[in-house]
């Protein structure tokens, strides 16, 4: 898979691919990530990406020209499955979609910021717009980071068995089961009895009924979908 973000805080989106599970996901292969500066692409030598809003009011606009460039540029060297708008009004992101994304091939997130983009590039290039949670965010950079990170984690072999995706949280609309490691006892606080039985079967129907008991308690309106 390949990823294309474009921003004009592209070093916002630098030191986040730059480590851990993301670091070696590009490392081993599995996953490019390229950060594009919509600057690059400005059509003034001044490098200006923004503007009034025609009609007034406040807050700049990014506009269409160098977005449209940048796009283009992009769209010549390879086909994109996606072009993804990053916007507090876009679809809700959750696991489904992220699941459905992680099987694409290539991937371009547009991230927003100020007052948002031109509306034409919505119309003209755009073909999905994802909102990463009911809040507003200073700009799209931490969204596509979040929905970034939750695609390439699930791509196959970026995760070992022991850090499997299929045991997440909201893979099967269950909240994950609580988890313990040593010591056994803390300060007289214990690590329930069955973790340590050894008894895998009786073992995995505590988990699945813990799961069960938190998505209840926790979040019900999943166990309704
Ligand atoms: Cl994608 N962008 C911004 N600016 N704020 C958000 C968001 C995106 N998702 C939730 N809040």
């Amino acid at each position: 898979m390949r990823i294309d973000i474009i921003s004009c805080v592209p070093s916002l989106l630098d030191s986040f691919f730059a480590h851990s599970i993301l670091k070696r996901a590009q490392q081993g292969g599995f996953v490019e990530v390229a950060v594009h500066d919509i600057r690059d692409y400005s059509v003034n030598k001044h490098r200006t990406i923004d503007d009034y809003a025609f009609g007034g009011g406040a807050g700049m606009v990014l506009q269409i020209e160098p977005i449209a460039r940048c796009i283009r540029q992009l769209q010549s060297e390879r086909i994109y499955d996606e072009v993804i708008y990053l916007t507090p009004d876009g679809e809700l992101m959750q696991q489904r979609m992220v699941n459905q994304l992680s099987l694409k091939g290539n991937l371009i997130m547009l991230c927003g910021h100020y007052k948002g983009v031109d509306q034409r590039v919505r119309d003209l290039f755009v073909t999905q717009e994802i909102s990463i949670g009911d809040y507003v965010l200073s700009g799209g950079e931490l969204a596509a980071a979040v929905l970034a990170d939750a695609i390439i984690r699930l791509l196959p072999g970026v995760l070992n068995d022991e850090t499997s995706a299929l045991t997440d949280s909201f893979q099967d609309n269950l909240l994950a089961p609580p988890v313990y490691s040593r010591p056994a006892d803390f300060e007289g606080s214990k690590v329930p009895e069955i973790l340590m039985s050894g008894h895998e079967a009786k073992i995995d129907a505590w988990r699945y009924e813990q799961s069960i008991e938190r998505t209840k308690a926790r979040r019900p309106d999943l166990l309704k979908l």
